[in-house]
């Protein structure tokens, strides 16, 4: 008798063993689950500010020495002298272009030697920039704004990341700033 209770009592307790084992390691994994969900949305997180940092390193670097800027909402076009001469015909000058894509949330760059170029239609930009340069911040342009204030000589960009530019969320990582254009022509 003694030895069937002391055989009852050991299943419950390892009954009871088993359930705190369960809710232990539901707690470790919820635990785990939540590490890794804060770790990837960090890591988002970063991806976002470094390709936000890269646009905005590159860009003044272009628009040190321009000669003529198009500017409209989501685009600029400009002609790069390089070797500041005053024109814009030397092997080592460029026609710039960046453009934002709002099909593949990401911000197309192009730069072309400034001669020879075709310009058919007149426009004094090139008519063909052929393939694509480089691709900025693939899929994560939620938006991109371009202002230019021609009498200020200033340039504005916006530029909204998302890791779902397509979804209202609310990881979003917004980037504004303002160049001083100093025109040389
Ligand atoms: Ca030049
Ligand atoms: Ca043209």
């Amino acid at each position: 008798m003694k030895y069937t209770s002391d055989k009852a009592f050991t299943l419950v307790e390892l009954l009871i063993v088993i359930s705190i084992l369960g809710i232990i390691g539901i707690i470790a994994g919820n635990l785990l689950i939540t590490g890794w969900k804060t770790e990837k949305f960090n890591r988002e997180k970063l991806s976002l500010q470094s390709e936000a940092r890269i646009i905005l390193l590159r860009l003044p670097k272009d628009l040190r020495q321009i000669m003529e800027i198009d500017a409209g909402t989501t685009y600029i076009k400009i002609k790069v002298d390089t070797n500041s001469d005053g024109d814009i015909e030397d092997s080592t000058d460029k026609y710039k272009r960046y453009e934002y894509d709002n099909n593949k949330n990401s911000i197309n760059y192009w730069s072309i030697p400034a001669t020879p170029i075709t310009d058919d239609n007149d426009d004094g930009w090139p008519d063909d920039w052929g393939d694509t340069n480089r691709v900025f911040a693939k899929g994560l342009v939620k938006n991109l704004k371009f202002v230019f204030n021609d009498s200020k000589k200033e340039l504005e960009i916006k530029i909204d990341f998302s890791q779902n530019p397509n979804k209202e969320d609310i990881d979003n990582y917004s980037v504004r700033d303002k160049f001083f254009l100093r025109l040389l022509n």
